[in-house]
């Protein structure tokens, strides 16, 4: 630990501390040192102030009133050898960590060098890949799941070390820029504050920790207060630690958080115990605030002066004080030149901050994406297998379903890569394993039995089922990927994606760039989308693909036959960026586009759009589900009317296939596109902006769309019918275009 070392010539106290005694286990040197990070993180909140007002900085957010559990948190624990995931008031953690306060000044200034995100996070938001902090949001509890993540991944690769290995493949994968490090004991620790465990994904969070009795400490940082609400209006019965006591296998610690000696033998023991491996740990520390929420907040506004006043008695940095002088560990000289000691290193670290360079403006697009791979690549362009020969008896081989060749595709890349973890709901053959060894059931493996047969092929750490919880599978699924794992997960439906959102939006996708390349997660989201059903009405039928579309960071396929699923599901696996995945459930099992198996090494580059059918008068781009519907309304208006209609699928559609586009436009003059999705401001609308932005010259027409009514979609299925788009409205769009 520590920021600076211990001056041995600190002058203590005359009558001089009992040599060799012993505080919890805290030597007089290390309460030295923890009265040094208290104090150093003290004083940095304090200066950063100062700079706030100067205008020097651009946003302050303090830790004032948590160093005492924060500095024990952070000698119980290892740097470079435990994981963080801490919280904006864990500075004095950090430091206790050896995250230096001129790297936290570079923070405030928004320094190119700023090591936690270079300028593109506020302060407060801890990033330091070496030491194991791992990149923080501001979403209050959105760091917890990810740490319940890590905490498995460890365990995980404990028990298959050979996975951690980087294969000298001919045929490179994201294994190749994923440095993986495991310890086989290693603790995770992650922290939040009171208000923030009344946040769903705590309590998701809690749940797996238990269901794993998994190595991880739970902190909760409890200084009374969310901005201005109270705890016991927070939390039902003013106490968080009553509340989560019934979880098994935890340990759990009530203690005051300014006393840093009390502190840091309840994070002993709750450390020995996760470290142990008898489940996780929940320490819950009552802290105080001294400093409002925030500098935009003053709480002189909802607290009186008298419970402010009865908070400062408990401030850990007079109380630590007090102490070294009472044990007479120090006296006051020793106090006076230790702070003088802090102030002059704070001093030089300002100074060179303030001097730091910004980040150039055009630095701002690195890094949304993996800088070592590119999934649009030629490496991801290799051939399918020639299709088996005919039987002696003349007979085709059966081809393939869009289902079977995703599962063939999960199959072949687990016995590939021990690396990869299917999880998600009912994914498991079935979770009371003794069933299938006796034979008693044959096993489920998905609701659409996608991943049937996994789980007995590859055990239950490689393929199991999740809590009912989504939230949770996304942000599980990407601290283990933060920690060189491949999560392919699944969301049951697409209309059941929107609780992981937050996981989706605020983390996933954003978690290379903010933390500029620190870390990555490229995980895989499997998600079973669209209609054309006839009764999966509004909740089993939504499409809403430009929702995710419009997330900088997210890979988006969406394959239209079995064949493209197997290239683009492999590209999604090996490749370094989070992909969402879609699989049309019409499609799954569709007699259209079936194919034979194209080998164990298939893949498709993405952003690599397919002509299903060459035409010379008129361009229809679309993808999923509508593609079999366009071809047909295509083939009628050939035959009716002699108009030749160039149909374009993306298949991929983040990245998308500008050039195929433009070059069949270009021919055409005339452009249709669509999509089952809703209309208006769907994903047709930014493929029509830029025909009309780009291609102007080239319309002979106006660009037109069809897609679903703005509506969602029905079960009854003549409703269903009326409101996604059709072959009929796809002919007649096409026709009308075809003859403007
Ligand atoms: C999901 C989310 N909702 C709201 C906010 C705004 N916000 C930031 S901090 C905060 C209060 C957090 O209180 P608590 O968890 O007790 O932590 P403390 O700041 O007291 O340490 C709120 C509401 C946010 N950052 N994220
Ligand atoms: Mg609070």
């Amino acid at each position: 630990m520590a920021t600076t070392k211990t001056d041995p010539k600190l002058p203590v106290a005359a009558n001089g501390a009992k040599k060799g005694k012993l505080y919890q286990g805290l030597t007089r040197e290390q309460l030295i040192q923890a009265y040094r990070i208290i104090y150093t993180s003290r004083r940095i909140d304090d200066r950063e102030i100062l700079l706030k007002r100067q205008q020097k900085i651009y946003f302050q957010m303090s830790g004032a009133g948590h160093e005492g559990i924060g500095v024990a948190a952070g000698l119980a624990l290892k740097p470079g050898y435990d994981w963080f995931y801490p919280y904006y008031r864990d500075r004095a953690l950090c430091l206790a960590l050896e995250v230096k306060p001129y790297e936290m000044f570079l923070q405030g200034v928004g320094a190119a060098d700023d090591p936690s995100s270079g300028g593109r996070q506020m302060p407060s938001h801890w990033s330091y890949p070496q030491l194991h902090i791992v990149t923080q949001s501001s979403p209050t509890g959105s760091q917890i799941l990810q740490a319940v993540g890590c905490a498995e991944a460890g365990r995980y690769l404990a028990r298959h070390p050979k996975a951690a290995e980087v294969p000298s493949s001919s045929s490179p994968d994201y294994r190749q820029f994923k440095n993986v490090r495991f310890q086989g004991d290693e603790v995770t620790y992650v922290s939040l504050g009171d208000g923030t465990s009344s946040e769903g994904e705590f309590w998701e969070a809690m749940n797996a920790a238990a269901l794993g009795k998994l190595p991880i400490i739970f902190c909760v940082e409890d200084n009374g207060y969310a901005i201005s609400v109270p705890v016991e209006v927070q939390t039902a019965g003013g106490s968080i630690s009553r509340l989560v006591s019934g979880f098994p296998d935890f340990h759990f610690e009530e203690v005051d958080g300014t006393d840093p000696v009390a502190s840091y033998a309840a994070f002993q023991r709750a450390t020995r115990y996760c470290r142990e491996g008898h489940g996780p740990a929940f320490v819950h520390a009552h802290v105080i605030r001294p400093y409002s929420h925030s500098l935009s907040d003053d709480e002189r506004l909802y607290r009186p002066d008298a419970e402010r006043e009865r908070d400062a008695q408990r401030d850990p940095v007079t109380r630590t004080q007090m102490f070294l002088l009472r044990e007479a560990i120090l006296d006051e000289k020793g106090i006076n030149q230790l702070e003088k000691e802090v102030e002059a290193e704070l001093q030089v670290a300002v100074d060179a901050a303030l001097e730091a360079l910004p980040p150039v403006p055009e630095s701002v697009t690195k890094f949304v994406y993996s800088p070592d791979l590119d999934p649009e690549s030629s490496i991801f362009d290799t051939k399918a297998l020639a299709p088996p020969e005919p039987a002696a008896d003349g007979k085709k081989p059966a081809a393939k379903t869009m289902a079977d060749l995703i599962t063939m595709t999960l199959r072949d890349e687990m016995q590939r890569d021990e690396r990869i973890v299917i999880f998600g709901e009912d994914v498991a053959d079935c979770s009371r394993e003794e069933y299938l060894k006796r034979k008693l059931v044959k096993g489920k493996g998905g609701v659409f039995k996608l991943t049937f047969g996994l789980q007995c092929e590859f055990g239950n750490d490689r393929v199991f089922n999740a809590p009912l919880a989504e939230a949770a599978i996304v942000g599980r699924a990407t601290g283990m990927a933060t920690r060189g794992l491949k999560p392919v997960v699944e969301i049951q439906f697409f209309d059941y994606i929107w609780p992981a959102m937050m996981q989706i939006r605020d983390e996933l996708s954003v978690i290379r760039w903010r933390s500029n390349n620190g870390f990555s997660c490229p995980v895989v989201i499997r998600v079973a989308i669209g209609g054309y059903l006839t009764g999966g009405a509004i909740y089993h039928s939504q499409c809403g693909e430009s929702v995710f579309t419009h997330i900088p960071g997210l890979r988006v396929v969406f394959p239209s036959n079995s064949q493209d699923a197997a290239g683009l599901l492999r590209t999604a696996i090996r490749c370094d960026d989070p992909v969402l995945f879609l699989e049309h459930k019409r499609l799954y099992r569709e007699s259209f586009g079936r194919a034979a198996y194209p080998g164990p090494d298939y893949m498709i580059p993405f952003g690599k759009a397919k002509v299903v059918q060459p035409g010379t008068d008129l361009t229809v781009i679309t993808y999923g589900a509508v593609v079999p519907r366009a071809l047909q309304a295509a083939q009628k208006l050939e035959r009716e009317q002699d108009v030749r209609v160039e149909l374009i699928d993306l298949r991929c559609l983040n990245p998308f296939d500008w050039d195929t586009i433009a070059a069949s436009v270009t021919k055409t003059n005339r452009a249709l596109v669509a999509y089952e999705d809703t209309l208006s401001w769907g994903y047709g609308a930014e493929i029509a902006a830029r025909l009309a932005d780009q291609l102007f010259d080239q319309l002979d027409a106006p660009v037109r769309r069809v897609a679903a009514k703005d509506v969602f979609v029905a079960y009854q299925p003549i409703l269903e019918d009326a409101i996604l788009p059709q072959p009929n409205d796809l002919y007649l769009a096409m026709k009308e275009l075809a003859e403007y």
